[in-house]
Order: structure tokens, then C-alpha cells, then sequence
């Protein structure tokens, strides 16, 4: 045994000896009440977690196996699953909306890093495919979607791409959403539904053909950050880009082009146009994507 020295016995003794005051009594049984009200706390959060992924998965529509167990209106998309997701072999899962609207993998890649930023707010995630490329090129992702089958596709192929905890998940209508929520993002991502395929019949898209309440949207998106970009179809009209302008400033509309030909126009606002605009081509030319600004 090594020596000891009188003071530190004597102190060792007191300690030892030390009768417990009330005081102490009283914090130890709040320190174990506090412990035992944590661990329960984790408990009931965990069970809800599982509860939730439970729930999510029932949800699941099933795995596509083949061009036949798409409806007519999608059976196009079949052949494009793999430019939707890479990874598509590995479990994706959409719903019929999904298939049409979802943003092809080497888009969403490219958006993403047009949108590079801390926060970000994704308003209509649909089943993933811009939240999933988000999650790489943002400390925040935030997504909001109001249908609950496509919400758990989007949690569900995040997995796929084992990006699923970085992304927070809000179920619900983006118009309430944003008028209540305090989260100031750094941008707000839009890709609404456009009204489904049949907006190629169009000679010209107006916002008035999105199925919502779009002005008002705008306007509690404009509340919190100038740093807008949307997603819209390539016949959008040249009044819509005029409105947008007259509503937001200044702006930067990039064509968004595979394989030679346009597929899609982004809408950028704010700080964000004044990048995209002085940045336009600079992204890598390698890549599938190229992004033409044209205003
Ligand atoms: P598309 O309608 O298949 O046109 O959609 P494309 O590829 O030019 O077809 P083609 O047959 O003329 O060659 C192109 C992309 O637009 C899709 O991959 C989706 O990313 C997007 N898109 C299509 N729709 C119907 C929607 C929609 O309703 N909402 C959103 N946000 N995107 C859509």
C-alpha cells in the first residue's frame, strides 16, 4: 500500500464518515428522479421514433419491378428510373406523382450545388430527389410535404442514400407552414406540383396552373428570405418571368438542359440571382447538366 499522509487520512476519514445532511438526501433523490424521468423521456422518444417508422413504412408504396406495374400516364418514366435515382435498384420507392415530378438525380446534383448554403428549405419534397442531394451540399435541410405517402418516400430513399438524419421532416401545407414558422432559411427551394404531365399540351405555362394559392406562398417565402429558387416548367410564359420580377426583383433564369435539350426553368431571387448570374456556365462543363442563363 503507498503511504498516505496524515491529512489525507484524516480528510479520507472525514468523508468516510461525513453523516448525510438532508440537503444532500434531497439532491441525491433529484438527481435519481431527474435520471429516471430522462431515461423515460428517451424511452417514450424512442418508441415514438419507432412508432413513426413503423407508420412511415406501411405507407410505403411497393417497389416498381417493371414498366407494367406503372400507370399509363408514368410508363414513360420507366426507362428514365436510373436518371431519377442512381440507386434506384436499391429500393426506391414513388408514388405515381412522384414518377413525373420527382427532379432527375444529375438536375437535383446541380441544383444543389446552385443552392449551396447553410439552411435550406425544401417546400415540396415529393419523394426526395432534391432533399437527397441537398443533404450534401447543406448544413441544414429542412423539408416540408403535405402528402404523407410521399413524405415517407422521402425518408425512405434519404435512407437509400444514407443521408436520412440530416434532413428534418415536416409534414404539412407549406403555405401554413410558412407563415408559421420562426426558421429564417438561408434559401427556400420550390418545386410545386405543376398540375401533372399534362402541362406539356401547354403553349404556355402560367403560375396560375400550380394548385395553390402561389401569390401568397411568394409572399410568406419573401417574409424570410429574398434567396428564392424555383422549379418550373420549360414553356413557362415570358409574363409569369415578367410578374416574378415585378414581385421579387431582379432575377436569374437559367434553362436547365440534358442532353440537349431543356428540361426544366429555375427561377432564382435575391442574393441567389446575383451569384447564378455571375457564375452562369461556370459550373463543371463535365457534367450532364448544363445550365444556360438566359436573363
Ligand atoms: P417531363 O414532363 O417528363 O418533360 O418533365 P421532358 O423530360 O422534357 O419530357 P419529353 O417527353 O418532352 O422529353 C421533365 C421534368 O420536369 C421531370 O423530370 C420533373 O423533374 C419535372 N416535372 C414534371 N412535372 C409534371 C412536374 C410537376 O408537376 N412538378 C414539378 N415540380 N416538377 C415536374
Amino acid at each position: 500500500m503507498g503511504k498516505i499522509s496524515k491529512a489525507k487520512r484524516a480528510a479520507k476519514r472525514q468523508r468516510t464518515v461525513d453523516a448525510p445532511t438532508d440537503k444532500t438526501i434531497a439532491d441525491a433523490k433529484a438527481a435519481t428522479t431527474t435520471a429516471v424521468e430522462a431515461s423515460a423521456a428517451t424511452q417514450d422518444r424512442n418508441a415514438k421514433r419507432k412508432r413513426e417508422a413503423q407508420n412511415a413504412a406501411s405507407l410505403l408504396p411497393p417497389p416498381a419491378r417493371s414498366k407494367a406495374a406503372l400507370s399509363d400516364r408514368v410508363k414513360k418514366y420507366w426507362f428514365r428510373r436510373h436518371t431519377l435515382f442512381s440507386r434506384f435498384d436499391e429500393g426506391i420507392r414513388m408514388d405515381e406523382q412522384g414518377w413525373f415530378s420527382v427532379t432527375p438525380e444529375p438536375i437535383a446534383q446541380y441544383l444543389a450545388e446552385r443552392c449551396r448554403c447553410d439552411t435550406i428549405l425544401d417546400l415540396f419534397a415529393g419523394v426526395g430527389g432534391n432533399a437527397i442531394q441537398f443533404a450534401e451540399t447543406c448544413e441544414q435541410v429542412v423539408v416540408v410535404e403535405l402528402d404523407p405517402v410521399r413524405m415517407a418516400c422521402t425518408q425512405h430513399n434519404a435512407e437509400v442514400y444514407g443521408v436520412a438524419d440530416r434532413i428534418e421532416y415536416v409534414l404539412g401545407d407549406a403555405i401554413a407552414y410558412m407563415e408559421r414558422t420562426r426558421a429564417v432559411p438561408d434559401v427556400v427551394f420550390l418545386s410545386p406540383p405543376w398540375g401533372g404531365p399534362e402541362y406539356l399540351a401547354l403553349d404556355e405555362y402560367m403560375f396560375d396552373q400550380i394548385p395553390l394559392d402561389w401569390p401568397r406562398l411568394l409572399a410568406a417565402c419573401l417574409a424570410k428570405t429574398r434567396n428564392l429558387a424555383m422549379y418550373m416548367p420549360k414553356n413557362l410564359s415570358a409574363a409569369c418571368i415578367q410578374e416574378m420580377a415585378a414581385i421579387a426583383g431582379p432575377l436569374a433564369v437559367e434553362e436547365i438542359v440534358t442532353h440537349g435539350s431543356v428540361r426544366a426553368v429555375m427561377l432564382y431571387t435575391g442574393e441567389l440571382a446575383r451569384v447564378v448570374a455571375a457564375t452562369a456556365g461556370a459550373l463543371d462543363p463535365a457534367d450532364e447538366v448544363n445550365g444556360d442563363v438566359v436573363v
